[in-house]
């Protein structure tokens, strides 16, 4: 694709509420394409070919303006309800398993706490504070992989993206955003209107198949920069996941680790059943945009398949067809 749509990048401000840049980030988004999709307030604008609720998009224009990358960074990135939560907790942990008291954080505070996204970070006006955090900085984000900000693009830091078979992440995205009430009320949309959405591409950062092309393609060509990962694949396999993203983020587990049965240990640490039962994510709640979520919500059943019992027949051959068309002659399949 063409240079991004995005205002022009003069603005090297590191602050959030700069009245200047939210007046363009404004502007621009005046002029995008849009759509009613979930709860009230989640209406999404098509912003270079995805779509995104209006602060997605200010985040976005804001943290390609203002993010300034380490090459020792590593970036999560996911589409919606792929496993963000998971690759997250798996990720902090590795990082940090011999620092004990930073690893506890993973037992009192839901792993969206232990990994920010960029967005938030904007949001909070907290781009510059993660100066003085030690190397490898964690972050999060749902982009696409050519709206990343350029000086992730440039640093040669690592990237690591996860994806899901698109039935189960429809099946999860429905649940969170227009069943869960702890999202923000219940939207007025039936399951059939929101997958004739999601088929033809308007759904939370969609279009699905676009956004995981684009990392699929970046680790075909430079695979020490972009590891692609499956949730089925780490549902399967966590430990070799594990060891795989590991070694891809630059902390291999040593023999003597192994032999101590670290991997195991992280493993179940970060296992749906541990987590969804800790208080912090059965009762607490975290800040995301200008709302509020319940922990609970992003654990529902952490399961590979769930959508037959949420798709007819006819819906999962419909959405396996256009995957098998989006996705023919690249190599990745699901
Ligand atoms: P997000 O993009 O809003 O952060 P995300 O974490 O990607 O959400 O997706 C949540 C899904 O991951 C849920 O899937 P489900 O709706 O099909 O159940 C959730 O249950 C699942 N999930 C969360 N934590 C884990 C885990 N530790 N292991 C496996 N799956 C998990």
């Amino acid at each position: 694709m063409a240079s991004p749509q995005s205002p022009s990048m003069s603005s090297t401000n590191e602050s959030t509420g700069d009245q200047e840049s939210n007046n363009r980030y404004n502007d621009l988004i005046s002029t995008l394409p849009s759509q009613r999709w979930g709860p009230d307030g989640l209406d999404l604008h098509q912003y270079n070919g995805f779509w995104y609720p209006r602060i997605t998009v200010e985040a976005t224009m804001a943290v390609r303006d203002r993010f300034v990358a380490r090459p020792t960074d590593v970036i999560l990135v996911t589409f919606p309800k792929s496993g963000t939560t998971w690759l997250k907790a798996l990720t902090f942990a590795t990082v940090n398993r011999n620092r004990s008291l930073v690893l506890s954080m993973l037992s009192k505070m839901n792993p969206h706490e232990c990994v920010p996204f960029m967005s938030k970070l904007y949001l909070d006006g907290r781009l510059s504070d993660n100066n003085s955090l030690p190397a490898p900085r964690l972050f999060a984000v749902h982009t696409p992989f050519f709206l990343l900000p350029e000086s992730v693009l440039s640093s040669g830091c690592r990237i690591v993206y996860l994806c899901r078979d698109p039935k189960d992440n429809f099946v999860s995205l429905w649940h969170h955003f227009f069943v869960c009430a702890g999202v923000r009320g219940l939207a007025h949309f039936s399951f059939d209107e929101v997958f004739e959405l999601f088929c033809s591409g308007v759904t939370m950062g969609g279009p699905i198949w676009e956004h995981a092309l684009g990392y699929w393609r970046e680790s075909l060509q430079r695979p020490e920069r972009v590891m692609f990962m499956k949730y089925e694949e780490m549902k399967a396999d966590t430990g070799g996941s594990l060891r795989r993203l590991s070694e891809f983020i630059g902390c291999p587990f040593l023999e003597e680790e192994e032999r101590e049965g670290k991997v195991e240990e992280i493993v179940e640490m970060c296992s749906f059943e541990r987590l969804s039962g800790l208080e912090v994510n059965k009762n607490g709640s975290i800040v995301f945009g200008r709302g509020e979520i319940k922990n609970k919500g992003f654990f529902r059943k952490g399961e590979v398949g769930d959508w037959k019992r949420h798709l007819s027949l006819e819906m999962a051959e419909r959405l396996d067809r256009i995957t098998e068309e989006k996705l023919r002659g690249s190599g990745l399949e699901f």
